[in-house]
């Protein structure tokens, strides 16, 4: 880090630069305390990339969201590791830095690659706040100590299974219960649930699997008082959105389709959806995402945060992002025990009783990284460093 006088002006401004002096990317592996199902298929273990920037000392870390599979997104670790080594790392390496908000763009030159670009830049965000001796969360601006917590519970082998996985988590007191939908596994399930909890806060989440043909099916789940169903058509169907909501009362929430702030915009503009899920590995990062909520607020749309699965590292990233003030419904933000054990960081995140997490204090992101547990994960590594001239 080096101080240096900011252009003259009344205060005396002391700007802080930070060189990147080498960026590690790992390639990991990390079992799953349990499945996971969604219309796209079942997964058993997470693969995930993840991104350490270094500078002078310090290091913040970034968490890849890409998964082994194009499915949830077009990005996978290998789409990631070959944009980051060949593309990203050449251009924030060696760069001096004012402010994580120069680094997506930086990258404006690479079209797409959002999860690849996050990771890097969320990786910077970390590194800045720790060089601050900040909390992540004060950094973005955020605003609470606390955050509401949900859960997504996948498609199950039985309606039986997923009462009992429902139940499980309103007992650990989780705030809203989202279930994963697809064809064939939807009106019932839903139906099944509802009538065994009565009013809990429920929504479903279909991950694109419907078409708008699907439209008079999808008009039954009205009758359930469903807080929102979460992206029901294909990503590129904006206008698909549009027309489903007028024939429909629930509310539409969109994730997969909202990669980008101008997308959101748009969507906004044509009432394609009245919710919007924030990730910040879709749109390129905490600041992209920070431009999203804002934009969403001065339109009166609600956000919340969704999830991939982390680690909890990335799993802290959403957890400081989310003290946002329109982060104002619980999110896909829950305990590391619901996903793996253990966990990369100890002590892992958990939920309070009330449904709530605590928002770690500690610089940056907060958490604490167990060396030797990334070691064992590590299926691949690079370290990179500025070319030398
Ligand atoms: O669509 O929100 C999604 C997990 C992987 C990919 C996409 C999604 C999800 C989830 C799980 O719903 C969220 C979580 O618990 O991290
Ligand atoms: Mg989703």
């Amino acid at each position: 880090m080096r101080s240096g006088q900011a252009a003259p002006c009344l205060h005396a401004i002391i700007q802080i630069v930070v060189r990147i002096d080498r960026l590690e990317l790992r390639l990991l592996r990390l079992p799953l305390v349990r499945f996971f199902e969604t219309s796209f298929g079942r997964i058993d273990d997470k693969h995930f990339l993840l991104v350490k920037l270094e500078s002078e000392g310090q290091f913040g870390f970034g968490e890849c969201v890409a998964d082994h599979d194009p499915y949830y997104s077009a990005e996978t670790n290998e789409t990631a590791w070959h944009v980051i080594t060949g593309f990203l790392a050449p251009r924030i390496l060696g760069l001096d830095i004012a402010h994580p908000h120069d680094v997506f763009p930086a990258f404006r030159a690479i079209r797409g690659h959002n999860m690849a670009k996050a990771a890097v830049e969320m990786a910077a965000w970390d590194l800045f706040a720790r060089l601050q001796g900040l909390p992540l969360s004060r950094v973005l601006g955020g605003t609470r100590s606390e955050i509401p917590s949900g859960v997504s519970i996948g498609i199950q082998d039985s309606l039986d299974r997923l009462v009992s996985s429902v139940e499980r988590e309103l007992e650990a007191g989780y705030q809203r219960i989202k279930i994963k939908i697809k064809p064939g596994w939807d009106v019932e399930a839903v139906e099944r649930v509802r009538s065994r909890f009565g009013d809990i806060p429920l929504m479903v989440d279909a991950n694109g699997a419907y078409t708008l043909a699907d439209g008079t099916h999808l008009a039954r789940l009205d009758d359930y008082d469903l807080m929102m169903i979460e992206q029901p058509l294909e990503y590129d169907d904006i206008c698909g959105h549009a027309r489903l909501q007028e024939r429909i009362r629930t509310p539409v929430c969109l994730d997969e389709s909202i990669y980008s702030v101008r997308v959101a915009e748009e969507a906004i503009r044509i009432r394609a959806c009245r919710i919007v899920n924030i990730k910040p590995g879709r749109v390129g990062g905490h600041g992209q995402s920070m431009r999203l909520h804002d934009l969403c607020q001065a339109h009166g749309i609600p956000v919340w945060h969704g999830g991939m699965l982390e680690s909890g590292i990335g799993r802290a990233h959403n957890i400081h992002l989310s003290t946002l003030p329109n982060f104002s419904m619980p999110g896909d933000v829950a305990a590391s025990a619901r996903y793996f054990d253990p966990d990369l960081i100890d002590p892992p995140i958990e939920v309070s009783p009330r449904g709530t997490i605590a928002v770690p204090d500690r610089p940056g992101i907060g958490v604490a990284e167990m060396q030797e547990r990334i070691d064992d994960a590590t299926e691949r590594l690079a370290a990179l460093e500025p070319a030398r001239v």
